[in-house]
C-alpha cells in the first residue's frame, strides 16, 4: 500500500537516498531542504524514474513559523502522513571545547534539536488525529559515546537519542511509532559541511577504511517502516565493519 513519506534533508545524503528508496517501493514523497534548485530537481527525477508523487517544500527547519506555515498548507490529502523521518541535521566544526565558535554551536543546536522539535510538533498533531503513524529519527554513534573535539555535536545527538526516549513514551497511548537509527561514519556530504566546506579535511575522515554509504542507512530506514504493524525498532546502532564505537575507527 502506497504510504506518504515526510523526510527533512532529502538534498543530499541519508535524505535523498531514502527518498529515493521509498520511492522505489511506488511511495508517495514529501521533501524538503534549504536548496531548492536540488529539491525540483530531485522532485522531477523521482516522479519520472518511479512515477511517484511527490511534494517539495522549502524550508529551513530552524524557523519555527515557515516549519508550520508549509506544513499547514499541505493539501488535505497530504497530512496523512505515514512516516516522518527527521534526518535534517549537521555537524559544524571539530575543535576542543576551548576553541569552540558559538556560530557553529547556535547552528547544530537550532538544527539537530529545535529543527527536529518544531518539524515533530507540526506533524505529530496529525499523526494523532489519524491515530497512526511512525517518527524515525537519525541520531548518531555521537549519541551514544562522546569522542575528542566532537562535544557539541555529541551533545546534540545526545539529545535526539533523550528525545527519542521521551517521544516514545508519551506517544505510546497514541499508537505512534517512534524509531532511532544512530550510524556511525558514513560517506556523505557530512564532513564537507562539519569542515565549512575544506574537501581535503573531509576526505580524510574516511581515509584507509570503507565507511558506510548513505544508501545503507536508507535501507535501513525504510527496513524499519516494513515490519508487522506490532513491532517497533526502537533503537538501531550501525556502523561499517571497521568501526566500533563513535571514537574507534580502524584505519589500514
Ligand atoms: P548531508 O550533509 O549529506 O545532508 C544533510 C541534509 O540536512 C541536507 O539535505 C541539508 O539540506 C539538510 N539540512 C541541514 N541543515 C538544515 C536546515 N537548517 N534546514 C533544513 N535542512 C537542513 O549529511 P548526512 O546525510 O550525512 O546527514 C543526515 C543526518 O544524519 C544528520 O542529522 C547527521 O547529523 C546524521 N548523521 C550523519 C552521519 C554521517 O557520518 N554522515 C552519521 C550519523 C548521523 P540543505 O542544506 O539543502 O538544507
Ligand atoms: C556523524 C558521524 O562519526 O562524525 O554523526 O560522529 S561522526
Amino acid at each position: 500500500m502506497k504510504k506518504i513519506i515526510f523526510i527533512t534533508g532529502a538534498t543530499s545524503g541519508f535524505g535523498k537516498a531514502a527518498a529515493y528508496r521509498f520511492a522505489k517501493e511506488g511511495n508517495n514523497l514529501i521533501i524538503t531542504g534549504r536548496r531548492n534548485d536540488r529539491l525540483l530537481e530531485l522532485s522531477a527525477n523521482l516522479k519520472k524514474e518511479f512515477s511517484t508523487e511527490v511534494i517539495s517544500l522549502n524550508f529551513d527547519v530552524r524557523n519555527e513559523s515557515e516549519v508550520n506555515t508549509h506544513i499547514n498548507a499541505l493539501p488535505e490529502k497530504w497530512k496523512k502522513i505515514d512516516v516522518l523521518v527527521n534526518n535534517a541535521g549537521l555537524a559544524s566544526g571539530l575543535d576542543p571545547i576551548q576553541d569552540g565558535d558559538t556560530n557553529d554551536w547556535n547552528k547544530m543546536i537550532d538544527t539537530n534539536i529545535k529543527g527536529l522539535l518544531y518539524v515533530s510538533n507540526a506533524i505529530i498533531p496529525l499523526m494523532k488525529e489519524n491515530a497512526a503513524g511512525h517518527i524515525i529519527n537519525i541520531g548518531s554513534t555521537a549519541g551514544k559515546e562522546v569522542y575528542p573535539n566532537g562535544n557539541v555535536y555529541c551533545a546534540t545527538k545526545h539529545a535526539v537519542d533523550a528525545i527519542t526516549k521521551g517521544m516514545r513514551i508519551d506517544l505510546l497511548p497514541l499508537g505512534i511509532k517512534v524509531t532511532q537509527i544512530a550510524p556511525g561514519a558514513a560517506d556523505t556530504e557530512f564532513s564537507t559541511v562539519r569542515f565549512h566546506g575544506d574537501k581535503k579535511k573531509a576526505d580524510q575522515a574516511y581515509e584507509g577504511y570503507q565507511p558506510m554509504l548513505a544508501e545503507d542507512i536508507a535501507e535501513l530506514i525504510y527496513y524499519s517502516t516494513t515490519l508487522p504493524n506490532h513491532l517497533c525498532i526502537n533503537d538501531l546502532v550501525v556502523t561499517s565493519l571497521a568501526q566500533a564505537n563513535s571514537y574507534m575507527i580502524h584505519r589500514k
